[in-house]
Protein backbone atom coordinates (compact mmCIF):
# COMPACT_ATOMS: atom_id res chain seq x y z
CA UNK A 1 0.00 0.00 0.00
CA UNK A 2 1.14 3.29 -0.93
CA UNK A 3 1.56 6.47 1.86
CA UNK A 4 -1.54 8.08 2.58
CA UNK A 5 -1.67 11.36 0.66
CA UNK A 6 -2.28 14.62 2.79
CA UNK A 7 -3.99 17.48 1.38
CA UNK A 8 -4.53 20.99 2.99
CA UNK A 9 -7.59 22.99 2.80
CA UNK A 10 -7.99 26.94 3.10
CA UNK A 11 -11.94 27.82 4.15
CA UNK A 12 -12.38 24.13 4.95
CA UNK A 13 -15.77 25.94 6.99
CA UNK A 14 -17.08 27.05 3.66
CA UNK A 15 -19.62 25.24 1.88
CA UNK A 16 -17.09 23.90 -0.58
CA UNK A 17 -14.56 23.12 2.32
CA UNK A 18 -16.97 20.84 3.59
CA UNK A 19 -17.35 19.02 0.59
CA UNK A 20 -14.37 18.97 -0.58
CA UNK A 21 -13.06 17.49 3.09
CA UNK A 22 -15.57 15.03 2.96
CA UNK A 23 -14.95 13.70 -0.87
CA UNK A 24 -11.18 13.22 -0.21
CA UNK A 25 -11.40 11.45 3.11
CA UNK A 26 -13.47 8.97 1.21
CA UNK A 27 -10.60 8.78 -1.38
CA UNK A 28 -8.56 7.88 2.09
CA UNK A 29 -6.71 11.23 2.21
CA UNK A 30 -5.39 12.91 5.71
CA UNK A 31 -7.46 16.00 5.43
CA UNK A 32 -5.78 19.24 7.64
CA UNK A 33 -7.54 22.36 7.80
CA UNK A 34 -6.43 25.77 8.32
CA UNK A 35 -9.36 27.70 10.36
CA UNK A 36 -9.47 31.01 11.76
CA UNK A 37 -8.20 31.25 15.40
CA UNK A 38 -11.92 32.05 16.50
CA UNK A 39 -13.43 29.09 14.96
CA UNK A 40 -12.15 26.96 17.50
CA UNK A 41 -13.61 28.71 20.52
CA UNK A 42 -17.09 28.77 18.93
CA UNK A 43 -17.58 25.32 17.16
CA UNK A 44 -20.98 25.16 17.11
CA UNK A 45 -21.54 28.48 14.91
CA UNK A 46 -18.18 28.57 13.21
CA UNK A 47 -17.66 24.69 12.46
CA UNK A 48 -21.08 23.53 11.86
CA UNK A 49 -20.84 22.32 8.25
CA UNK A 50 -17.68 20.09 9.13
CA UNK A 51 -19.21 19.00 12.78
CA UNK A 52 -19.90 15.42 11.42
CA UNK A 53 -15.85 15.53 10.23
CA UNK A 54 -14.01 16.93 13.77
CA UNK A 55 -12.82 12.99 14.25
CA UNK A 56 -11.30 12.51 11.01
CA UNK A 57 -9.61 15.80 10.35
CA UNK A 58 -6.82 17.53 11.33
CA UNK A 59 -7.35 21.81 12.23
CA UNK A 60 -4.85 24.51 13.33
CA UNK A 61 -5.73 27.50 13.55
CA UNK A 62 -3.77 30.07 10.88
CA UNK A 63 -4.31 33.17 9.55
CA UNK A 64 -4.21 33.98 6.05
CA UNK A 65 -3.36 37.32 6.13
CA UNK A 66 0.20 36.49 8.20
CA UNK A 67 3.20 34.77 5.80
CA UNK A 68 4.45 33.21 8.90
CA UNK A 69 1.55 31.85 9.95
CA UNK A 70 0.96 29.98 6.45
CA UNK A 71 4.58 29.19 6.34
CA UNK A 72 4.66 27.30 9.54
CA UNK A 73 1.64 25.34 8.36
CA UNK A 74 3.35 24.36 5.09
CA UNK A 75 6.65 23.60 6.33
CA UNK A 76 4.88 21.95 9.43
CA UNK A 77 2.48 19.15 6.94
CA UNK A 78 4.28 19.37 3.42
CA UNK A 79 0.78 18.65 1.85
CA UNK A 80 0.99 16.83 -1.04
CA UNK A 81 -2.10 18.85 -2.14
CA UNK A 82 -3.44 22.17 -0.96
CA UNK A 83 -6.82 23.45 -1.77
CA UNK A 84 -6.81 26.99 -1.20
CA UNK A 85 -10.26 28.19 -0.67
CA UNK A 86 -10.14 30.54 1.68
CA UNK A 87 -11.80 34.09 1.01
CA UNK A 88 -13.83 36.70 1.49
CA UNK A 89 -16.22 35.23 -1.28
CA UNK A 90 -19.32 37.51 -0.82
CA UNK A 91 -19.80 40.11 -4.22
CA UNK A 92 -22.11 42.70 -2.57
CA UNK A 93 -20.15 42.61 0.49
CA UNK A 94 -16.64 43.49 -1.43
CA UNK A 95 -18.28 46.68 -2.32
CA UNK A 96 -18.59 47.66 1.11
CA UNK A 97 -15.07 46.71 1.84
CA UNK A 98 -12.82 46.87 -0.38
CA UNK A 99 -9.55 46.90 1.45
CA UNK A 100 -10.43 43.65 3.13
CA UNK A 101 -11.59 41.98 0.55
CA UNK A 102 -8.38 42.45 -1.81
CA UNK A 103 -6.26 41.71 1.45
CA UNK A 104 -7.16 38.56 2.65
CA UNK A 105 -7.99 37.38 -1.53
CA UNK A 106 -4.77 38.42 -3.12
CA UNK A 107 -2.36 38.27 -0.22
CA UNK A 108 -3.44 34.73 0.88
CA UNK A 109 -2.89 33.33 -2.26
CA UNK A 110 0.22 35.04 -2.43
CA UNK A 111 1.21 33.78 1.12
CA UNK A 112 0.38 30.16 0.14
CA UNK A 113 2.60 30.16 -3.29
CA UNK A 114 5.69 32.19 -2.03
CA UNK A 115 5.38 29.16 0.95
CA UNK A 116 5.17 26.10 -1.65
CA UNK A 117 7.91 27.27 -3.49
CA UNK A 118 9.91 28.05 -0.66
CA UNK A 119 9.09 25.20 1.66
CA UNK A 120 7.84 22.29 -0.26
CA UNK A 121 7.66 23.01 -3.98
CA UNK A 122 6.49 19.17 -4.90
CA UNK A 123 2.97 20.09 -3.29
CA UNK A 124 0.14 20.76 -5.93
CA UNK A 125 -1.90 23.56 -5.41
CA UNK A 126 -5.66 24.11 -6.62
CA UNK A 127 -6.57 28.09 -6.20
CA UNK A 128 -10.03 28.82 -6.24
CA UNK A 129 -10.84 31.43 -9.12
CA UNK A 130 -14.80 32.42 -10.40
CA UNK A 131 -16.56 33.05 -13.13
CA UNK A 132 -16.82 36.42 -11.73
CA UNK A 133 -13.54 36.89 -13.58
CA UNK A 134 -15.20 37.46 -16.54
CA UNK A 135 -17.78 39.86 -14.95
CA UNK A 136 -18.88 41.89 -17.90
CA UNK A 137 -18.90 39.30 -20.43
CA UNK A 138 -18.65 39.61 -24.39
CA UNK A 139 -19.16 36.21 -25.50
CA UNK A 140 -22.20 34.08 -24.75
CA UNK A 141 -20.09 31.58 -23.01
CA UNK A 142 -16.91 31.66 -21.21
CA UNK A 143 -14.21 29.65 -21.55
CA UNK A 144 -10.36 29.33 -20.72
CA UNK A 145 -9.60 32.23 -23.33
CA UNK A 146 -12.09 34.39 -22.34
CA UNK A 147 -11.29 37.82 -21.55
CA UNK A 148 -11.48 38.99 -18.09
CA UNK A 149 -13.32 42.16 -17.22
CA UNK A 150 -14.26 41.92 -13.40
CA UNK A 151 -17.10 44.23 -11.95
CA UNK A 152 -16.28 44.33 -8.20
CA UNK A 153 -13.12 44.28 -5.98
CA UNK A 154 -13.97 40.70 -5.51
CA UNK A 155 -13.47 39.62 -9.60
CA UNK A 156 -10.15 41.75 -9.68
CA UNK A 157 -8.99 39.76 -6.65
CA UNK A 158 -9.89 36.81 -7.85
CA UNK A 159 -7.79 37.58 -11.13
CA UNK A 160 -4.85 38.55 -9.15
CA UNK A 161 -4.40 35.23 -7.49
CA UNK A 162 -5.30 33.11 -11.06
CA UNK A 163 -2.15 35.67 -12.78
CA UNK A 164 -0.13 34.59 -9.65
CA UNK A 165 -0.80 30.98 -9.46
CA UNK A 166 -0.01 31.16 -13.56
CA UNK A 167 2.76 32.99 -13.07
CA UNK A 168 4.17 30.72 -10.10
CA UNK A 169 3.47 27.68 -12.33
CA UNK A 170 5.26 29.29 -15.15
CA UNK A 171 8.21 30.76 -13.73
CA UNK A 172 8.86 28.51 -10.32
CA UNK A 173 7.52 25.34 -11.88
CA UNK A 174 4.83 24.75 -9.59
CA UNK A 175 2.56 21.85 -10.04
CA UNK A 176 -0.76 24.92 -9.63
CA UNK A 177 -3.97 25.45 -11.12
CA UNK A 178 -7.04 27.29 -11.09
CA UNK A 179 -10.34 26.36 -11.69
CA UNK A 180 -12.59 28.90 -13.10
CA UNK A 181 -15.53 28.27 -11.44
CA UNK A 182 -19.22 29.54 -12.05
CA UNK A 183 -21.43 29.39 -9.44
CA UNK A 184 -22.52 26.41 -7.22
CA UNK A 185 -24.57 26.14 -4.70
CA UNK A 186 -26.24 23.49 -2.29
CA UNK A 187 -28.07 23.20 1.09
CA UNK A 188 -24.74 24.44 2.97
CA UNK A 189 -24.62 27.97 0.95
CA UNK A 190 -24.07 31.07 3.30
CA UNK A 191 -27.54 32.34 3.45
CA UNK A 192 -26.87 35.83 2.14
CA UNK A 193 -26.11 33.87 -1.60
CA UNK A 194 -29.33 34.83 -3.08
CA UNK A 195 -30.36 31.10 -3.66
CA UNK A 196 -29.82 30.11 -0.57
CA UNK A 197 -31.58 33.57 0.56
CA UNK A 198 -34.88 32.66 -1.89
CA UNK A 199 -34.76 28.71 -0.30
CA UNK A 200 -34.52 29.56 2.76
CA UNK A 201 -37.55 32.16 2.40
CA UNK A 202 -39.13 30.33 0.85
CA UNK A 203 -39.40 27.35 3.43
CA UNK A 204 -40.05 29.93 6.12
CA UNK A 205 -43.03 31.67 4.04
CA UNK A 206 -44.82 28.16 3.71
CA UNK A 207 -44.16 27.35 7.29
CA UNK A 208 -45.64 30.86 8.16
CA UNK A 209 -42.33 31.79 9.58
CA UNK A 210 -41.91 34.97 7.33
CA UNK A 211 -44.12 37.43 5.09
CA UNK A 212 -42.40 38.71 2.49
CA UNK A 213 -39.00 38.23 0.37
CA UNK A 214 -36.72 41.49 -0.33
CA UNK A 215 -34.58 40.95 -3.42
CA UNK A 216 -32.82 43.29 -5.85
CA UNK A 217 -31.33 42.27 -9.46
CA UNK A 218 -33.84 39.65 -10.42
CA UNK A 219 -33.21 39.83 -13.93
CA UNK A 220 -29.66 38.86 -13.43
CA UNK A 221 -28.90 35.44 -15.02
CA UNK A 222 -25.95 32.52 -13.86
CA UNK A 223 -25.45 29.18 -14.60
CA UNK A 224 -25.56 26.95 -11.00
CA UNK A 225 -24.22 24.05 -10.32
CA UNK A 226 -24.43 22.03 -7.35
CA UNK A 227 -21.22 22.25 -5.11
CA UNK A 228 -20.77 18.52 -4.37
CA UNK A 229 -19.92 17.94 -8.28
CA UNK A 230 -17.70 20.81 -8.39
CA UNK A 231 -15.15 19.90 -5.56
CA UNK A 232 -14.35 16.40 -7.56
CA UNK A 233 -13.39 18.82 -10.53
CA UNK A 234 -11.13 20.58 -7.89
CA UNK A 235 -9.27 17.35 -7.12
CA UNK A 236 -9.44 15.75 -10.61
CA UNK A 237 -6.83 18.94 -11.79
CA UNK A 238 -4.57 18.52 -8.99
CA UNK A 239 -4.34 14.73 -10.32
CA UNK A 240 -3.69 15.56 -13.95
CA UNK A 241 0.17 15.27 -15.79
CA UNK A 242 0.19 18.51 -16.15
CA UNK A 243 -0.70 21.68 -14.88
CA UNK A 244 -3.54 23.74 -15.85
CA UNK A 245 -6.67 26.00 -15.59
CA UNK A 246 -10.11 24.97 -15.93
CA UNK A 247 -13.44 26.40 -16.34
CA UNK A 248 -16.24 24.31 -14.72
CA UNK A 249 -19.91 24.92 -15.03
CA UNK A 250 -23.33 23.73 -16.45
CA UNK A 251 -23.58 25.15 -19.57
CA UNK A 252 -27.13 26.16 -18.72
CA UNK A 253 -28.43 29.96 -17.73
CA UNK A 254 -31.26 30.84 -15.73
CA UNK A 255 -32.38 33.92 -14.33
CA UNK A 256 -32.89 34.50 -10.83
CA UNK A 257 -36.57 35.12 -11.59
CA UNK A 258 -36.91 31.53 -12.96
CA UNK A 259 -35.12 30.42 -9.76
CA UNK A 260 -37.99 31.77 -8.21
CA UNK A 261 -40.54 30.03 -9.43
CA UNK A 262 -39.59 27.34 -9.64
CA UNK A 263 -38.59 27.31 -5.89
CA UNK A 264 -41.88 28.76 -4.79
CA UNK A 265 -43.89 26.20 -6.98
CA UNK A 266 -42.28 23.48 -5.44
CA UNK A 267 -44.31 24.24 -2.36
CA UNK A 268 -47.43 25.11 -4.54
CA UNK A 269 -46.90 29.07 -4.30
CA UNK A 270 -46.78 32.13 -6.50
CA UNK A 271 -43.45 33.97 -5.62
CA UNK A 272 -45.30 37.27 -7.03
CA UNK A 273 -47.30 37.46 -4.27
CA UNK A 274 -44.47 37.51 -1.38
CA UNK A 275 -41.26 39.71 -3.38
CA UNK A 276 -40.61 43.02 -3.10
CA UNK A 277 -37.89 44.91 -5.04
CA UNK A 278 -35.53 46.93 -2.80
CA UNK A 279 -33.44 48.97 -4.88
CA UNK A 280 -30.72 48.98 -2.22
CA UNK A 281 -29.73 45.89 -2.96
CA UNK A 282 -28.46 46.14 -6.55
CA UNK A 283 -25.07 46.69 -7.20
CA UNK A 284 -22.88 49.65 -8.03
CA UNK A 285 -21.72 47.70 -11.12
CA UNK A 286 -23.77 44.48 -11.73
CA UNK A 287 -22.58 41.18 -13.57
CA UNK A 288 -25.76 40.35 -16.28
CA UNK A 289 -25.18 37.14 -17.32
CA UNK A 290 -22.31 34.09 -17.09
CA UNK A 291 -22.76 30.84 -18.97
CA UNK A 292 -19.59 28.24 -18.85
CA UNK A 293 -18.49 26.87 -21.76
CA UNK A 294 -16.68 24.04 -20.08
CA UNK A 295 -15.45 21.89 -23.13
CA UNK A 296 -12.26 21.64 -21.84
CA UNK A 297 -12.94 19.70 -18.13
CA UNK A 298 -15.04 17.48 -20.25
CA UNK A 299 -12.60 16.69 -23.04
CA UNK A 300 -9.37 16.18 -20.40
CA UNK A 301 -10.88 15.84 -16.56
CA UNK A 302 -13.64 13.75 -17.81
CA UNK A 303 -15.63 15.59 -15.80
CA UNK A 304 -19.88 16.65 -16.50
CA UNK A 305 -22.15 17.93 -13.55
CA UNK A 306 -24.64 15.03 -12.25
CA UNK A 307 -27.34 17.23 -10.51
CA UNK A 308 -29.41 20.06 -12.66
CA UNK A 309 -31.04 23.46 -11.80
CA UNK A 310 -34.13 21.46 -11.58
CA UNK A 311 -32.55 19.04 -8.87
CA UNK A 312 -30.46 21.39 -7.14
CA UNK A 313 -33.56 23.70 -6.53
CA UNK A 314 -35.60 21.14 -5.27
CA UNK A 315 -32.88 19.37 -3.02
CA UNK A 316 -32.28 22.97 -1.67
CA UNK A 317 -35.78 24.10 -0.92
CA UNK A 318 -36.45 20.39 1.09
CA UNK A 319 -33.81 20.76 3.10
CA UNK A 320 -34.84 24.23 4.56
CA UNK A 321 -38.19 22.80 4.64
CA UNK A 322 -36.57 20.71 7.12
CA UNK A 323 -34.35 23.01 8.85
CA UNK A 324 -37.19 25.11 9.33
CA UNK A 325 -39.80 22.65 10.84
P1 LIG B 1 -17.73 30.27 1.61
O1 LIG B 1 -18.79 29.30 1.98
O2 LIG B 1 -18.00 31.74 1.77
O3 LIG B 1 -16.42 29.89 2.43
C1 LIG B 1 -15.33 30.77 2.50
C2 LIG B 1 -14.27 30.20 3.43
O4 LIG B 1 -13.21 31.15 3.50
C3 LIG B 1 -14.76 29.98 4.88
O5 LIG B 1 -14.15 28.83 5.37
C4 LIG B 1 -14.25 31.22 5.59
O6 LIG B 1 -13.96 31.00 6.96
C5 LIG B 1 -12.94 31.44 4.86
N1 LIG B 1 -12.52 32.85 5.00
C6 LIG B 1 -13.18 33.96 4.65
N2 LIG B 1 -12.50 35.07 4.97
C7 LIG B 1 -11.37 34.63 5.59
C8 LIG B 1 -10.25 35.27 6.19
N3 LIG B 1 -10.15 36.60 6.23
N4 LIG B 1 -9.29 34.50 6.71
C9 LIG B 1 -9.38 33.17 6.71
N5 LIG B 1 -10.42 32.48 6.15
C10 LIG B 1 -11.39 33.22 5.61
O7 LIG B 1 -17.28 30.09 0.09
P2 LIG B 1 -17.48 28.82 -0.88
O8 LIG B 1 -18.76 29.02 -1.62
O9 LIG B 1 -17.21 27.57 -0.16
O10 LIG B 1 -16.32 29.10 -1.95
C11 LIG B 1 -15.01 28.58 -1.76
C12 LIG B 1 -14.03 29.36 -2.62
O11 LIG B 1 -14.43 29.29 -3.97
C13 LIG B 1 -13.93 30.85 -2.29
O12 LIG B 1 -12.60 31.24 -2.52
C14 LIG B 1 -14.85 31.51 -3.30
O13 LIG B 1 -14.44 32.84 -3.54
C15 LIG B 1 -14.63 30.61 -4.49
N6 LIG B 1 -15.74 30.48 -5.44
C16 LIG B 1 -16.98 30.14 -5.01
C17 LIG B 1 -18.00 29.95 -5.93
C18 LIG B 1 -19.39 29.53 -5.52
O14 LIG B 1 -20.30 29.68 -6.33
N7 LIG B 1 -19.58 28.99 -4.35
C19 LIG B 1 -17.73 30.11 -7.31
C20 LIG B 1 -16.43 30.45 -7.69
C21 LIG B 1 -15.44 30.61 -6.76
P3 LIG B 1 -14.97 31.40 8.14
O15 LIG B 1 -15.92 30.24 8.25
O16 LIG B 1 -14.08 31.54 9.31
O17 LIG B 1 -15.64 32.66 7.72
O1 LIG C 1 -25.75 36.78 -6.53
C1 LIG C 1 -28.55 38.89 -7.74
C2 LIG C 1 -27.16 39.51 -7.65
O2 LIG C 1 -24.66 36.81 -4.30
C3 LIG C 1 -26.25 36.23 -7.72
C4 LIG C 1 -20.20 33.81 -5.09
O3 LIG C 1 -20.13 32.46 -4.70
O4 LIG C 1 -20.76 33.20 -7.34
C5 LIG C 1 -21.20 33.94 -6.22
O5 LIG C 1 -21.33 35.32 -6.55
C6 LIG C 1 -27.07 37.25 -8.49
C7 LIG C 1 -26.39 38.63 -8.61
O6 LIG C 1 -23.77 35.31 -6.14
C8 LIG C 1 -30.16 39.50 -4.55
O7 LIG C 1 -27.21 40.90 -8.00
C9 LIG C 1 -30.65 39.74 -6.64
O8 LIG C 1 -26.56 39.10 -9.92
O9 LIG C 1 -25.86 34.73 -5.06
P1 LIG C 1 -25.03 35.90 -5.39
P2 LIG C 1 -22.67 35.96 -7.10
O10 LIG C 1 -22.55 37.42 -6.92
O11 LIG C 1 -22.96 35.48 -8.48
C10 LIG C 1 -19.49 33.59 -7.87
C11 LIG C 1 -19.16 32.69 -9.03
C12 LIG C 1 -18.44 33.68 -6.83
O12 LIG C 1 -17.26 33.43 -7.10
C13 LIG C 1 -18.81 34.27 -5.53
O13 LIG C 1 -17.90 33.91 -4.51
O14 LIG C 1 -28.28 37.48 -7.77
N1 LIG C 1 -29.41 39.20 -6.59
N2 LIG C 1 -31.12 39.94 -5.41
C14 LIG C 1 -29.08 39.03 -5.30
N3 LIG C 1 -27.98 38.53 -4.71
C15 LIG C 1 -27.93 38.46 -3.36
N4 LIG C 1 -26.85 37.93 -2.76
N5 LIG C 1 -28.97 38.92 -2.59
C16 LIG C 1 -30.11 39.45 -3.14
O15 LIG C 1 -31.03 39.85 -2.41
Amino acid sequence: MGQIKKALITGITGQDGSYLAEFLIKKNYQVYGIVRRVALEDETHRLWRIKHLLKKIKLSSASLESYASIVKIIQKIKPNEVYHLGAQSYVSYSFEDEFSTLNTNINGTHYLLSAIKEFSPKTKFYFAGSSEMFGKVYKKKQNETTRFYPRSSYGISKVAGFELTRNYREAYNLFACTGILFNHESPRRGFEFVTRKISSAVAKIKLGKQKNLYLGNINAKRDWGHARDYVKAMWLMLQQKKPSDFVVGTGEMHSVKEFLNLAFSIVGLNYKKFIKIDKNLYRPSEVDTLRADYTKAKKILKWKPSINFKGLVKEMVLEDLKRFK
